[in-house]
């Protein structure tokens, strides 16, 4: 377990999690109110305003972070009279340093001496930048680091957002207490989780005032979410923050993709399959001798070497990234099956098996082809499911070989019941795409008529 700087902040943190049911921090940054150069008993005023506000806020809030506009306005001053006043809340000095090491040092030297539990830094101005903080914070008792790796308006876009894997490296390697992710967009939330591992923290800001949903950033895995305007501007900042606080403390981190991934990754499989033809129009006679508007032939596509390793990507991406399945070998069904297993095992470093259609007529009649351990859980790769016939007989054989088997992973689920079969079976069928939202993503990308769409989408409804 990587041990991070700012242990007691850490702690701090999580205690009011549970003692007060909240992942709200609260951007307390009053500043706006105080007119430039305002006399003393003016400032003495925003103070004691901002001290009540804290009072009233404190039950619902994990912590309070004061802003460089409000600091300026009032001198440093406030953090030693908030801490008078409510003690218990740990202090978060959002200045974005941004210099050369001995000046981010002084920063932080006075920041610290002023009472603040933790200070947030921009992660762009490299290590030896940074280190001036570590250093300070380690001398004060061990204070937070907050690191900006990426942010929550639109110009982060421009020059923070692509180099957030980066950023994301550096605040692993440099072991800092936590990480500034933008709460209006969870989906990157949810990459720099997936890159960061557990720790360390994740704080969202963006939250209410910029249009991020409450609850949407830490279902995708951020620790907290930094809410400022919406509390602070409220008729009832108390009652307000109470009610942030129950919508983040009832938003549990969840794996499944959020409702943009799943577009986006139904939108990549349909476009990916649309392009090298195993998705195709027109009027087919099946196997079964039933009729069908369109055709997925998936056993092409390891002929499109870009193509099978961005499907491989994607299956790698919702394994790793969503899925809580846990296995040990990866079985591939018959035919198209195998490769994709196969490809798969490879990226995932993982023990490969395939399942033979019929036994071998010499030897020693296996059906399941590879080293198997008895109680090994197998997940069971495939490229389609219709009925779930061809899964259920691979699942037999994997189980009769002494196989746990409870999921099965396929890129296309054509909708017609083999969900529902294998649920009998006591497995569960996880899909890249379903073939629905597939022919909707291909109406949308324009790649097929509104017309076409709606009759093929008629006969996915009513196949018979
Ligand atoms: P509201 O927009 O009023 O909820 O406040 C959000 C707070 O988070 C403000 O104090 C911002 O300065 C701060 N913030 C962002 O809004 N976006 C970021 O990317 C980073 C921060 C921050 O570091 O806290």
């Amino acid at each position: 377990m990587v041990k991070l700087i700012g242990q007691t902040f850490i702690q701090e943190l999580e205690k009011r999690v549970k003692a007060h049911h909240t992942r709200v921090i609260h951007a307390l940054d009053l500043a706006n109110t105080l007119p430039p150069n305002a006399p003393d008993s003016k400032r003495k005023a925003l103070i004691e305003q901002a001290c009540h506000l804290a009072t009233a806020v404190a039950p619902h809030v994990v912590a309070i972070k004061l802003n460089y506009p409000l600091v300026l306005a009032v001198g440093l001053e406030i953090a030693h009279q908030m801490k008078l006043i409510v003690p218990e809340i740990p202090l978060i000095a959002d200045f974005k340093v941004a210099d050369i090491d001995n000046t981010n040092a002084w920063i932080a030297r006075h920041t610290f001496a002023a009472g603040f539990d933790a200070i947030i830094v921009q992660g762009f101005i490299g290590s030896d930048a940074i280190q001036g903080v570590v250093q300070e914070a380690k001398k004060a008792d061990d204070r937070g680091i907050i690191l900006v790796v990426d942010m929550s308006h639109p110009g982060s876009a421009q020059f923070i957002h692509p180099e957030t894997p980066r950023l994301v490296d550096l605040a692993k390697q440099m072991q800092v207490t936590g990480v500034i992710a933008p709460g209006t967009r969870p989906a990157h939330v949810r990459a720099i989780r997936n890159q960061i591992g557990t720790a360390p923290l994740i704080l969202a800001p963006g939250v209410g005032a910029q249009g991020g949903k409450p609850g949407s950033a830490i279902a995708a895995g951020a620790n907290y979410e930094i809410i400022g305007r919406s509390i602070y501007t409220a008729k009832n900042p108390a009652m307000t923050a109470k009610e942030f606080a129950f919508q983040t403390f009832a938003a549990k981190s969840q794996l499944k993709p959020l409702p943009e991934e799943e577009a986006e990754l139904v939108r990549a499989v349909a476009v990916l399959l649309h392009s090298v033809g195993a998705i195709q129009f027109g009027d087919f006679t099946l196997a079964s001798g039933k009729k069908s508007p369109y055709y997925i032939d998936l056993r092409v596509i390891p002929s499109f070497p870009m193509e099978f390793k961005a499907l491989t990507d994607l299956f790698t991406q919702w394994i790793t990234g969503y899925s809580k399945i846990q296995f040990t070998r990866i079985a591939g069904v018959p035919t198209a099956g195998i490769s994709f297993a196969t490809a798969l095992g490879n990226r995932l470093n993982m023990p490969v098996l395939y399942i033979r259609k019929h036994p071998k007529k010499y030897g020693r009649q296996k059906r399941v082809e590879g080293i198997l351990e008895k109680g090994d859980q197998v997940l069971v790769i495939d490229d389609l499911i219709t009925d779930g016939g061809s899964k259920l007989e691979a699942v037999e054989a994997l189980r009769e070989a002494g196989a746990k088997v409870t999921d099965v992973l396929v890129v296309v689920d054509r909708e017609q019941g083999g969900a529902e079969q294998l649920k009998k079976e006591k497995i569960t069928l996880h899909t890249l795409a379903s073939i629905s939202p597939i022919i909707k993503a291909l109406e949308r990308e324009k790649r097929l008529s509104a017309a076409d769409a709606k009759r093929i989408l008629a006969y996915i409804a009513n196949p018979d």
